[in-house]
Parts: C-alpha cells; sequence; structure tokens
C-alpha cells in the first residue's frame, strides 16, 4: 500500500492468493442459485457462524438492513444502541427503506446493552406505542472501541429476548476479532442469536461482501428482500472466491493486528500532546486524543500527518480512531507513532 493508511480495515486490499482465487473461480448465475463459489462460501458462513443457512451481501450495511427488514413490518420497533452503527452510520435504512422505528438505549463501555435497559424498553400492549420485534447487538463495537462482548452476555441476551418473544440480530461485522481476542470459535457468539451479519471485506481483506446467516427460514425470506433491494448479484463468485481465502486463512491471524495495537497505544502513550485510554485496546481499535494544550484540532493533525504518508482519521474535533490491520507492519506502526510525535513537537 502507498500509504501508512490506518483510517480503517475497510481499506485492505485483497491479498495475492484472493488475486489468484478470483482469476480462478467457478462461477454460474447466482440468482438462479447456480454460482458454486457463492453456494460454498453461504455453506461455510452457515457452518462458522452454527446457523442453518447463510446469504451472500454486498456490504455489512445491506447484511444488517435485509436482517432487520426480515425480521421486522413496517412500524414495528427495534432497540439499537446509541452507539450502533446500524443508528449512526447505516443511512437510516431501515426507517427510510423499512418503515422499521428505532429505540436507542445507552450502549454500554463494552458495547453491550444492560439487560434491565432492554426490559423497560419493552413496549406494553397498547395501541399508542409501536410493537417491539428486535434487539440488535454489535460485537466487536466500533464506537465503543473495538471493545467485544462474551458468549455469557450473548447468551443472556437472547435468552430474555426469546422469553419475550423479541429476535436478537447480531452486527458481527468484526466477530472474528471478538472471536480471536476471547480465544473462543465464533459460533460461540453467533449461535445463540436468530440472526448474525459479517464482513469479509475488513481486517479479513476480501475486496467485497459479507454474509447474512439464519435459520433457513429466515435466510429464504433474506433472500427475497436482497433481491427487491437490487442486490441480487449474478457471477459473484468472482467475489466470493476471494471471500473463501478470507474464512480459510485470514481469521487466526487477526491476533497479529491486535498485537500491533497494544503496541501501537503503547507507543502512541509516549507521545507529547497525545491521550490515550488508560488499559489495553481490545482488538485492533486505537483512539487516542489531543492533550488540551495542544492548539491543533484532530482534522489539522490528520491533514498534516497525511502530507508524511500517514493516514489516520480524526472522528471528532480531538479524537481520532486507527485501526490496525493486514497491511500494517511493525515498521509502519513505529512510523506513525515518529510522525504523530513530529507534527506535535
Ligand atoms: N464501518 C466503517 C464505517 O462505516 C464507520 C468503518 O470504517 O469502521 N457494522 C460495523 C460495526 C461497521 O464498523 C461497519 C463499517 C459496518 C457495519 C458496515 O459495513 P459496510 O461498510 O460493509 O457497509
Amino acid at each position: 500500500m502507498e500509504f501508512i493508511d490506518l483510517r480503517s480495515d475497510t481499506v485492505t486490499h485483497p491479498t495475492p492468493a484472493m488475486r489468484e482465487a478470483m482469476a480462478k473461480a467457478q462461477v454460474g448465475d447466482d440468482v438462479y442459485g447456480e454460482d458454486p463459489t457463492v453456494n460454498r462460501l453461504q455453506e461455510m458462513a452457515a457452518t462458522m457462524m452454527g446457523q442453518e443457512a447463510g446469504l451472500f451481501v454486498a456490504s455489512g450495511t445491506m447484511g444488517n438492513l435485509v436482517a432487520i427488514l426480515a425480521h421486522c413490518g413496517r412500524g414495528d420497533e427495534a432497540i439499537l444502541g446509541d452507539q450502533a452503527h446500524t443508528f449512526l452510520y447505516e443511512a437510516g435504512g431501515i426507517s427510510a427503506l423499512g418503515g422499521v422505528h428505532s429505540c436507542q438505549l445507552p450502549n454500554q463501555p463494552d458495547g453491550s446493552l444492560a439487560i434491565d435497559d432492554i426490559e423497560a424498553a419493552i413496549r406494553p400492549d397498547d395501541a399508542h406505542h409501536p410493537v417491539t420485534r428486535l434487539i440488535a447487538l454489535e460485537n466487536t463495537h466500533n464506537r465503543c472501541g473495538g471493545t467485544y462482548q462474551t458468549v455469557e452476555y450473548k447468551r443472556a441476551v437472547s435468552d430474555f429476548a426469546h422469553e419475550n418473544s423479541l429476535v436478537v440480530h447480531l452486527d458481527g461485522a468484526r466477530i472474528f476479532n471478538a472471536a480471536v481476542a476471547q480465544g473462543i470459535a465464533a459460533k460461540e457468539l453467533a449461535a445463540p442469536v436468530d440472526s448474525v451479519t459479517f464482513c469479509l471485506s475488513k481486517g479479513l481483506c476480501a475486496p467485497v461482501g459479507s454474509l447474512l446467516c439464519g435459520s433457513k427460514e429466515f435466510i429464504a425470506k433474506a433472500h427475497r428482500i436482497r433481491k427487491q433491494l437490487g442486490g441480487g448479484m449474478r457471477q459473484a463468485g468472482i467475489l466470493a472466491a476471494a471471500g473463501i481465502v478470507a474464512l480459510e486463512t485470514m481469521i487466526e491471524r487477526l491476533a497479529e493486528d491486535h498485537a500491533r495495537a497494544k503496541k501501537l497505544a503503547e507507543g502512541l502513550k509516549q507521545v507529547k500532546g497525545l491521550v490515550v485510554d488508560a488499559g489495553s485496546p481490545a482488538t485492533n481499535m486505537v483512539f487516542p486524543s489531543l492533550a488540551e494544550d495542544v492548539s491543533l484540532s484532530a482534522e489539522q493533525v490528520e491533514e498534516k500527518m497525511n502530507a508524511f504518508g500517514v493516514r489516520v482519521r480524526a472522528i471528532s474535533q480531538r479524537r481520532f480512531r486507527l485501526v490496525t490491520h493486514y497491511w500494517i507492519d511493525d515498521a509502519g506502526v513505529e512510523r506513525t507513532v515518529a510522525v504523530f510525535r513530529h507534527v506535535l513537537h
């Protein structure tokens, strides 16, 4: 990569092995269900999530949208975290396209929603209220700092939801980061919920695509909604081939990204003018802030860093997000620390 690009793990290019698999992929018309490579990827995904079936979709945003539209009707209410990606960064798709009303609860520091808060938010059976239908979780949690929630929490929310006739959708865009950080299989986190989206095009480096997994009945419904949204792709096996390489070879190595995020956080703590949250980053995201005495804004610092070939993202006036991934090596971490030091000296 030309730059040291820490803005996101979405910037990752496909690996040479992915490009080779894409060139050789067997394909068919996936709208007819005839693309063998897409079918294989969907089966692999379902197995890895402990669910019955999978559906290849264009993006994480599309996976979450299709899932919520499949679970909820117009006027139904979905409970989301106030820091949830689906609430903040998916262009309001669930309400714009599905008429789904949202209820936001405060995310806890680890990205979870407190079960007491969920209980209090469930609407009474009264004509004045929308019908509460769904709880959406996110793991790892992006805005909460790349934090993760445990299997026990996933089970507790799902049990609670099912006792109350609700369903749980998990935005597991980075579920493999959550699993690797805890030394467990992703299916342990995903099997208790009713549906889960995960992304191939973040830390796993595939160029495009996400998978939505759930029961066979749910995926049949989701398949029709994907078509309604214009997401029926044809010879998508070219893309799925890279996804298969991602699932076969790129999961365990996420631990390297987590180790580099720790190294990066340690380095940034030593830079005068930066404040890094106490404790280690949970996965592959580091969120440094500018110290009070720094007169530059985060955006100005971002611009100056750019001129030295280091890309970081200013997420507010004083705060940055840096995400480690496959294309960031130890030298890149050291250079990033050095450039921050130079820009803030
Ligand atoms: N997140 C992107 C930006 O949109 C903020 C990023 O750079 O982190 N769920 C979560 C938790 C995500 O972080 C993202 C992407 C998505 C869903 C959406 O995935 P895509 O970009 O494939 O639609």
